[in-house]
């Protein structure tokens, strides 16, 4: 059976740019704040390949060289959420691509510096969060 509970779980990633500004901490606690569950957590970096790999379905955007190697340039957390309606409830969190359209408390309007350097990922679907949790936790890594 899939650990992946539907409809329960996202993915998220503190970006680089997040980590550099020292806000792990303070974004940590408005996400438990929200009402997500940690179930699974890991401080890493990812090599421009796997960034590349993740970021696969935006391979023709003008933006992707940029985003790739963004993403490379430093560490992250990545992290599997769980609570009701997770993804919406996330994508609500977290606020618009562009900080400058984000609404205000949302975690980019608080800790974005651009578009490309947005502070937070979030899953866009129950799909890609099982897809995207499985990139980068083993099953035995996620804990209920
Ligand atoms: P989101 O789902 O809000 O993270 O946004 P997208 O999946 O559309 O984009 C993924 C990442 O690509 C964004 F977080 C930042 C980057 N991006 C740009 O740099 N420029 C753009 O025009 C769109 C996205």
């Amino acid at each position: 059976m899939s650990k992946l509970k539907a409809g329960k779980r996202t993915f998220t990633m503190i970006k680089p740019d997040a980590v550099a500004a020292g806000n792990i901490g303070a974004i940590l606690k408005d996400i438990n704040a929200a009402g997500f569950k940690i179930v699974a957590m890991k401080y890493t970096k990812l090599s421009a390949a796997k960034a590349g790999e993740f970021y696969a379905v935006h391979k023709e955007r003008p933006f992707y060289g940029e985003l790739v190697a963004f993403m490379s340039s430093g560490p992250i957390v990545a992290a599997v959420l769980e609570k009701e309606n997770a993804v919406a409830d996330f994508r609500t969190l977290i606020g618009a691509t562009n900080p400058a359209n984000a609404a205000a408390g949302t975690l980019r309007a608080k800790y974005a510096k651009s578009m490309g350097e947005n502070a937070v990922h979030g899953s866009d679907s129950d799909e890609n969060a099982a897809i995207e949790a499985a990139f980068h936790f083993a099953g035995t890594e996620m804990f209920a």
